[in-house]
């Protein structure tokens, strides 16, 4: 019953995803102190789940069978990432009338295509892909459609064309990039700039977005020199391995940007025991990406000066998606989840919220 219901689905959804193809980007609000609970998380046009998804719709309506959602989930690297599981957990729950399949692919791109073709033979109703790396999807995301399945890219982009798949959700990585680097320009106000920046995990979107972003507001800065970029993996023991390296190899620098707060701890960790100065008062200034809530309370304690987020309550996006297949409605091809940069106290920016502690405490991760 599931199984023809989706058939009948895919089928609507590729017509309406010609139609949607290309001018359909939504807008959808999601400031991080209104994100927590998934039912607040729709965009702002939308109803409230609660209001709009009664347990007939949540539900498959006939059997009262639970929607099955393959998770396939990029690994367990960051507290961003541990934020994302926890939020698609409690949103794909039983009681929300979901049965989830998790699987943390540990960042292993093999392991998740396999994941993927695991899914496709378990026939569940929906797939969630939140991509390891943008390469290397097409055949699998081909024999999704060949089965019928609707799959949802989630957080990170794929390289494949957009009629391989039934919609795209996240965050806009090139844009945190360049907010990053104008927020640098307004700061430094015409002063040099010897970077050092710590990559995410190679091949990712995040990394190649926040990358591509930063690298743009570089070229309009002609005394800023990148003296070098490497992958610390999105993780803190990469951060400070990269982070021990660069200290080895330059003398001179007088900024870092982590591509991730857990990547930033490294860095921090690596400068302390080789006695640099960082933070508004001191000699190094950090970038940072995700804006937790342990990285914001760096951002509050002067350590890291900027810091731009990236809003890992996205499962509501996702859920309300597939309420509106479940209800035979359109899709949007692409729904952006917004998010916002941070600075240290003291710090006035047209691009950034200045961190208070009132800030702090009204953030929901
Ligand atoms: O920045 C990092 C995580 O894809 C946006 O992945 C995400 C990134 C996030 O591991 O912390």
């Amino acid at each position: 019953m599931k199984k023809k219901l989706a058939l009948l689905l895919v089928a609507a959804m590729t017509v309406s995803g010609l139609v949607a193809c290309g001018n359909t980007t939504e807008e959808a609000a999601a400031p991080a102190e209104e994100a927590a609970p998934a039912e607040e998380e729709a965009p702002a046009e939308e109803a409230p789940a609660e209001e709009e998804a009664p347990a007939e719709e949540a539900a498959p309506a006939e059997d009262g069978a639970l929607i099955s959602v393959g998770f396939a989930q990029v690994g367990h690297e960051s507290d961003w990432r541990a934020a994302n599981t926890k939020n698609y957990q409690d949103t794909f729950s039983a009681e929300n009338g979901y049965e989830l399949s998790f699987v943390d692919c540990d960042n292993d791109h093999n392991v998740q295509i396999e994941t993927v073709r695991g899914f496709i033979q378990q026939e569940v109703d929906y797939i969630c892909i939140a991509p390891i790396q943008s390469a290397g999807w097409d055949t699998v995301l081909q024999e999704a459609q060949d089965a019928g399945i609707p799959v949802l890219i989630v957080d990170r982009a794929v390289d494949a064309a957009d009629t391989m798949y039934t919609t795209a959700l996240g965050c806009d990585m090139v844009a945190e990039g360049e907010a990053a680097g104008n927020w640098l320009a307004e700061y430094l106000n015409g002063e040099a700039a010897n970077i050092l920046v710590i990559e995410g995990s190679v091949g990712a979107s995040a990394t190649l977005g926040r990358t591509e972003g930063f690298n743009n507001i570089v070229a309009q800065n002609d005394n800023w020199t990148v003296l070098d970029s490497q992958s610390g993996d999105f993780t803190q023991a990469g951060g400070q391995e990269v982070m021990e390296s660069f200290i080895k190899s330059y003398k001179d620098f007088n900024v870092v940007v982590c591509q991730n707060d857990n990547e930033a701890y490294g860095a921090m960790d690596a400068m302390d025991a080789a006695g640099i100065t960082y933070g508004v008062d001191g000699d190094v200034q950090i970038i940072s990406f995700d804006a937790t809530h342990d990285g914001l309370q760096y951002t509050l304690d002067g350590k890291i000066t900027c810091n731009v987020e990236c809003n890992p309550l996205q499962a509501g996006f996702a859920e309300e998606v597939i309420r509106k297949l479940e209800a035979g409605e359109t899709v949007d091809k692409w729904t952006l989840v917004k998010d916002e940069a941070f600075v240290a106290p003291g710090i006035e920016s047209q691009y950034a919220v200045t961190m208070s502690q009132e800030v702090l405490d009204g953030r929901a991760y």
